[in-house]
């Protein structure tokens, strides 16, 4: 009888998915010149063929992939010959570059009426906001998907096979995506992820080997990966079931020996949990050899209680905990990552001090340590403080719908702006901060957080004092020593998109 039921809920959602032949579509990095250029180092597009992989499944639907982080849209021939276009938008800024891909497709003749949009940058919209970005298109919601019997088991071999080759080469010596689990039990105010959920886990052994299988046609037997995962280690928490991970990491080696494909990964974890999972060594030792290799500790708030309590993080000891955690992942050999998101409201010049205070200590006292710390987007959609009424109602959200351009401000490596920090005062220490700390990690070479200028509506002095704009001529130095020397506060926004263009991508 449930099972009817479940049969007849999906067959009555399947018109609001794309069906027929449908081009599901990848849209440029949300950073890359307005001029097409192909992408030496492209993201596997793992959302895109997961959706891809569930629409078939509804058998309505015959799924081909265009990505345009490799080849031009609007170039393709047969671009008008598909029944319906889907297009993926991982996070808010990429609702920037998917509203590139959205007049690429109106301007070959495409009806808006045809054209879906999904994932979880998008996801978060009301109607009414998702309309007055993309009038006429489609907004998927996942739930419409998961109601999918196999939403977690299902084969992503029949979509990698549809991939060139060459693609295939290129995704596969950048890092890939690891379908692991989804949800995290928090709700933390300023996270846009699946949050609080129970942690449900996708048929990972199973998704390793497909991954294989695809490297291993192009010659490639060892695969990096970040993993899905929001909080790797929950299970080791209070009801949660580590036999569970366990099995699922025992796994995961037992197919790297089959396929004789190795794996590396990282993962991201709360530091309780990880702190909890210490306490199972057979768990930190089933990690290890299935090629955990480093682990991002959400740090965000840890070096102020009050803004702990402000972000709902759930735990107001975080900082003696991160400390910690960093020390037993140093005597494991495993690299612990600094993921810190800083300068949200509940920040002072104080707190931020503070924060740049934290921070820099953990770098100092962990020599394998890596910095990966973002100026705060405390509003995006999917978030919690996206649903607030005082938010809907502000100048900024409005001017926000106006344009989807506007949307690479709140990319979480741009700068503090006007649109994520309209306090300039604020804006401008969490700015120093950022560049600060950015700086000094580039400087050790431990750095995983890649600034990018974000637009302005006058110049450069609205996001940095001239100390501050020094020092980021040094990162920028680091990658393009030309523009480090021509740019000026003055000519900042002029010369914003070549400067983004030579950032490394965020990772
Ligand atoms: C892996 C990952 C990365 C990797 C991506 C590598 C790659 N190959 O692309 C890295 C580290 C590079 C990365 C970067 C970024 N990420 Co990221 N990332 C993730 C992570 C951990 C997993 C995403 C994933 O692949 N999930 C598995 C797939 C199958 O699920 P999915 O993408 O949600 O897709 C499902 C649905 O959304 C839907 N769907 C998706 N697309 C479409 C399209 C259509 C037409 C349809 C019908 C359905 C559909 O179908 C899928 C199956 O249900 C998530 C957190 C998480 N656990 O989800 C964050 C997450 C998605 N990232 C996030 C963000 C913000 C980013 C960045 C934009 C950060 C930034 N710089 O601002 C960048 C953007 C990079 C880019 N691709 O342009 C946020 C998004 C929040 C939000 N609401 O905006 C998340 C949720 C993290 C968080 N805690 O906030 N990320
Ligand atoms: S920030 Fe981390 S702990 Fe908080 S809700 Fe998001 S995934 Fe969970």
């Amino acid at each position: 009888m449930i099972k009817i039921n479940k049969i007849q809920n999906l067959e009555g959602k399947i018109d609001s998915l794309p069906t027929g032949d449908v081009l599901m579509i990848q849209p440029r990095y949300a950073f890359s010149r307005s001029a097409f250029e192909q992408d030496s180092n492209p993201y596997l597009p793992i959302g895109a063929l997961y959706a891809g992989a569930l629409l078939e499944g509804t058998g309505k639907a015959t799924v081909s992939y265009h990505d345009s982080q490799r080849r031009e849209l609007s170039k393709r021939k047969d671009l008008s010959n598909y029944d319906t276009y889907g297009i993926t938008v991982m996070g808010a800024s990429n609702i920037a570059s998917a509203g590139r891909t959205y007049q690429e497709l109106l301007s070959q003749d495409i009806e808006p009426s045809k054209i879906y949009f999904g994932g979880q940058g998008i996801e978060g919209l009301t109607q009414e906001e998702f309309q007055r970005l993309f009038p006429g298109a489609n907004l998927v919601s996942r739930s419409v998907l998961a109601d999918n019997p196999n939403y977690w088991s299902t084969n992503i071999s029949p979509q990698l096979e549809k991939l060139a080759e060459e693609d295939i080469k290129k995704y596969f010596e950048n890092e890939v995506t690891l379908l692991f689990s989804q949800g995290c039990k928090y709700d933390c105010t300023f996270c846009g992820a699946q949050t609080k959920q129970k942690e449900e886990f996708f048929g990972v052994a199973d998704q390793f080997r497909s991954l294989a299988k695809a490297a291993k046609k192009v010659g490639i037997y060892e695969i990096k990966a970040y993993v899905t995962s929001l909080d790797f280690f929950q299970q080791a928490l209070k009801g949660g079931d580590v036999g569970r991970l366990e099995k699922l990491l025992n796994e995961l080696k037992e197919a790297q020996e089959e396929t004789g494909v190795s794996l590396k990964f990282r993962a991201l974890s709360r530091a309780d949990s990880y702190m909890a999972a210490t306490k199972y060594p057979s768990i930190m030792d089933a990690a290890k050899k299935a090629g955990f290799y480093q682990c991002g500790l959400g740090a965000d708030g840890a070096a102020s209680v009050e803004v702990l309590k402000a972000m709902k993080k759930g735990n107001t000891s975080l900082r003696s905990t991160l400390i910690e955690a960093f020390a037993d992942m140093e005597k494991r050999g495993i690299a612990p990552e600094i993921l810190y998101v800083f300068g949200v409201g509940a920040d002072t010049p104080k707190t931020l001090e503070d924060t740049l205070g934290l921070c820099s200590e953990l770098l100092t006292e962990f020599p394998t340590s890596i910095y990966r710390g973002f100026p705060a987007k405390d509003f995006i959609p999917g978030n919690r403080n996206w649903r607030r009424s005082d938010w809907k109602q502000s100048s900024t959200h409005s001017e926000l719908l106006n344009d989807s351009k506007n949307f690479i401000n709140l990319d979480f490596t741009s700068l503090g702006n006007y649109i994520s920090h309209p306090n300039e005062e604020m804006r401008k220490e969490v700015n120093r901060v950022a560049i600060e700390m950015s700086a000094k990690a580039h400087e050790l070479g431990r750095v995983q957080s890649f600034l990018t200028i974000p637009e302005m509506t006058t110049d450069g002095r609205e996001l940095m004092s001239e100390e501050s704009f020094e020092r980021l001529r040094e990162i920028i130095a680091v990658y393009s020593p030309v523009l480090a020397e021509q740019m000026t506060l003055e000519n900042l926004p002029e010369l914003r998109e070549k400067i983004n263009a030579n950032i490394p991508k965020d990772r």
